[in-house]
């Protein structure tokens, strides 16, 4: 390994002939976390990837493209933020291999365009200054111009573009404003003579670094490559200063004797520089806006007062998924039913009209009409992400995550696994220190994701009472909560368990900047919350339209004879044990007894292995084909009948409970799993990851869910056992 010289810039070929500048193919978007890149590559592209008002919501690169005025298709790449091309952080280091011309695939931009949040100059022309210095063609895209308006920051355009030596353009990227000027800078851009760095080295740090930029050289670096990675070196580790090591250290030596400090030489010369820049080119006036911030956040990140609106927001948003999306889920229910009924009067009644009514529809349905439930979820967290509170949940939570052992920054991933486990596993990419990341990634699923919400609300709807207490929670909002929160220690405590064995190490101090307070843009809410419907109506069309009727014909044959003598009840139950299906459940039955549960749910938990949702569809053929035909009645009130041979109901609150707690801990998510797999490192390794975050979920489960119904069992006096 250190044969080879670690630098971060690849040769080029020593012989590259000057060439006439063709127009650019390929733009590559960098700036700063939360500046705003995501939201011009949207606007440039008429794509919509994910954008948010906290750090770090790009984790990967995205590619799109636009048309530029002579017709010419040109490619933008988005990327994920990045303070500096030093620090580098997973997600940081796939902008670091485009700009250095190392990704795996080649891709080189012909154009930079970094993006600056014009509220904040000063700290984003850092990794302005280094860009400068790669020597690719840039523009500088001053982003937010608005948000610095109104703070009353007046800034130079034409003093910061001189400044700077490259074209500087402002946007409005959330208004589309500004676009035209910075596609035609784009293509000018190429003509310009290449930038360079700024500022002259004082001498005798100049002296001191020469050989070292020499060394580069002779490893085939260009000279302003050299120049860039000898400061870059000076800082950083001693251990990952490879091949160079003896002329680091040989330079850093110099620099002592010259009363520098090594690692201070970069982000000072070049603040020095910034320092000039902003005293030219920006004005700013009193800012208001930044008092009514700090106002807001004296209450938000109170010691005592934050934390109670942080639960009391968690209360309204798990009322809202009960009172609000009550009457449009009732209003889905009865759709879900007059189709089956039609469909029931339409058809003779066969095989045919079973897989319509009872698969089809009866498993699809059942999960169909959670559709409110996550419109109401996602545009909750949508709210909390863009006004910026999301980024405050995650220095509240500091102080308790750093007890577990990890940051505040395994917070943000934490809260993303709400909506779901596999992007906020993708999020785990901004966490620098590979073991926190791989705590994090551990215990995420542990957060309840959206799909576990329909089994929440399916089995707290039928069987908590909607008792009101105080007046105004009703007790099935409160127990919803109670799941998340349940879910939520549960991730903090294993968090913990894992980083003091497994995963041991420090805990190193948090950055996370705060993002200025917003009003949330309604249309890129109903964006995000159309696009999240859509995914979950497309889950249902597809994985669960496929396993419903797998089980519907699992639970169908082979068939058993119909005896005349039986009533069509009994008839139909033990045709259903006699199935397949049934014959499966039997087996499954020993290992979910302990926990109260029949065969049945047996059964769908077992097929919910694939998506939890298929809990609730799988249930839905069952009693589909198990039921009454053509009745297709509330599987809730199906569930509230089942009775057990003795009479006694097959759901009790204890196994009502003890089936919640289940799915609180379970991973039943395959797209989790090869994530895992994935982001933990892939192949073996990954796998090993995956298997045992699987297998500690399911023991997690198992017993929680156990413990759950012995209590419960005890404290309702109940005898069923
Ligand atoms: N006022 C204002 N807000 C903007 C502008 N551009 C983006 N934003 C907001 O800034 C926030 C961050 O936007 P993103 O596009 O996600 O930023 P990003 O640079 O891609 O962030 P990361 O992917 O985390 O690095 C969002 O809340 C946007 O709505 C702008 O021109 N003016
Ligand atoms: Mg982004």
């Amino acid at each position: 390994m250190n044969s080879v010289p670690t630098s971060s810039l690849t040769p080029r070929s020593p012989s590259a002939a000057p060439t006439i500048p063709v127009p650019p193919a390929r733009v590559a978007l960098v700036g700063n976390p939360n500046t705003g890149k995501t939201t011009l590559f949207n606007a440039l592209t008429g794509l919509r990837q994910r954008v948010g008002n906290f750090a770090g919501v790009t984790v990967e690169r995205v590619e799109g493209s636009y048309r530029a005025a002579d017709g010419r298709s040109v490619a933008v790449l988005d990327l994920p933020g990045t303070y500096s091309l030093a620090t580098a952080s997973p997600d940081e280091r796939i902008a670091h291999d485009v700009l250095m011309r190392r990704s795996g695939d080649g891709w080189i931009p012909d154009v930079v365009v970094v993006v600056v949040d014009a509220t904040h100059l000063e700290r984003n022309l850092f990794l302005v200054s280094q860009v400068l210095e790669l020597g690719l063609p840039v523009v500088v895209a001053l982003n937010q111009a608005d948000a610095a308006e109104r703070s009353g920051t007046r800034i130079d355009v034409p003093e910061l573009s001189f400044a700077l030596g490259v074209p500087v353009v402002p946007t409005v990227a959330t208004r589309g404003e500004g676009l035209e000027p910075l596609r035609r800078a784009i293509d000018d851009a190429v003509r310009l003579p290449p930038p360079g760095r700024r500022f002259a080295l004082p001498a005798a740090v100049a002296m001191a670094v020469a050989p070292l930029e020499l060394q580069l050289q002779e490893h085939g670096l260009s000279r302003a490559e050299a120049q860039l990675e000898a400061l870059r070196l000076l800082s950083i580790d001693a251990t990952e200063t490879g091949a160079y090591d003896g002329a680091v250290e040989r330079a850093r030596d110099a620099l002592r004797a010259a009363n520098e400090e090594p690692g201070q030489i970069e982000a000072s010369l070049r603040y020095a520089w910034i320092s000039q820049i902003v005293t030219r080119c920006v004005s700013s006036a009193e800012r208001p806006s930044h008092a009514t911030s700090d106002r807001i956040d004296g209450v938000v990140l109170h010691r005592v007062i934050g934390p109670m609106i942080f639960l009391a927001l968690m209360a309204l948003v798990f009322q809202a998924l009960f009172t609000w999306a009550t009457p449009l889920q009732d209003a889905l229910e009865a759709l879900v039913a007059r189709v089956g009924d039609v469909v029931t009067a339409t058809l003779p009644a066969g095989d045919l009209r079973s897989l319509l009514v009872d698969g089809v529809i009866a498993g699809v349905g059942s999960v169909v009409v959670f559709l409110p439930q996550i419109a109401i979820l996602f545009t909750c967290i949508g709210v909390l992400e863009d006004s910026g509170y999301m980024a405050r949940a995650a220095l509240l939570m500091d102080r308790v995550m750093r007890r577990v052992g990890l940051h505040g920054r395994s917070f943000i991933p934490m809260l993303s696994g709400y909506a779901c486990a596999v992007p906020a596993i993708m999020a785990t990419r901004t966490i620098g220190e590979p073991k926190d990341r791989l705590a994090t990634i551990m215990v995420v699923p542990l957060m309840s994701c959206s799909a576990r919400l329909p089994v929440y609300t399916l089995l707290i709807g039928a069987f908590i009472p909607a008792t009101m207490l105080f007046g105004s929670v009703s007790l099935q909002s409160l127990t919803l909560l109670a799941m998340y929160l349940l879910g939520t220690l549960a991730a903090l405590a294993a968090a913990a368990v894992f980083k003091r064995t497994l995963l041991k190490g420090p805990v190193r101090p948090m950055i996370l900047e705060l993002p200025p307070y917003r009003w949330p843009s309604p249309r890129a809410l109903l964006v995000t919350v159309a696009q999240r419907c859509r995914l979950f109506l497309r889950r249902a069309g597809t994985v669960i339209l496929a396993l419903s009727i797998v089980l519907w014909a699992l639970a169908t044959w082979p068939r058993l004879p119909v005896d005349p003598a039986r009533s069509d009840a009994a008839q139909r139950e033990l045709a259903l044990e006699h199935s397949a299906l049934g014959r499966i459940g039997r087996a499954i039955e020993p290992a979910v007894a302990p926990l109260g549960f029949d065969w049945k749910i047996g059964v769908s938990i077992a097929a919910s292995f694939a998506a939890r949702e298929v809990f609730v569809s799988t249930m839905g053929t069952i009693y589909g084909v198990g039921g009454d035909d053509g009745d297709t009645a509330k599987l809730t009130t199906v569930l509230r009948a089942e009775r057990r041979a003795d009479g006694t109901p097959v759901y009790s609150l204890p196994v009502a409970l003890s089936l919640l707690v289940f799915y609180v801990f379970a991973l039943m998510c395959m797209s989790t799993i090869a994530i895992t797999v994935r982001e933990a490192g892939g192949g073996a390794v990954g796998w090993r990851w995956a298997a045992l975050q699987f297998g500690y979920m399911l023991a997690l489960a198992w017993g929680a869910a156990f413990v759950t119904y012995r209590v419960a069992m005890v404290l309702s006096g109940g005898t069923n056992a």
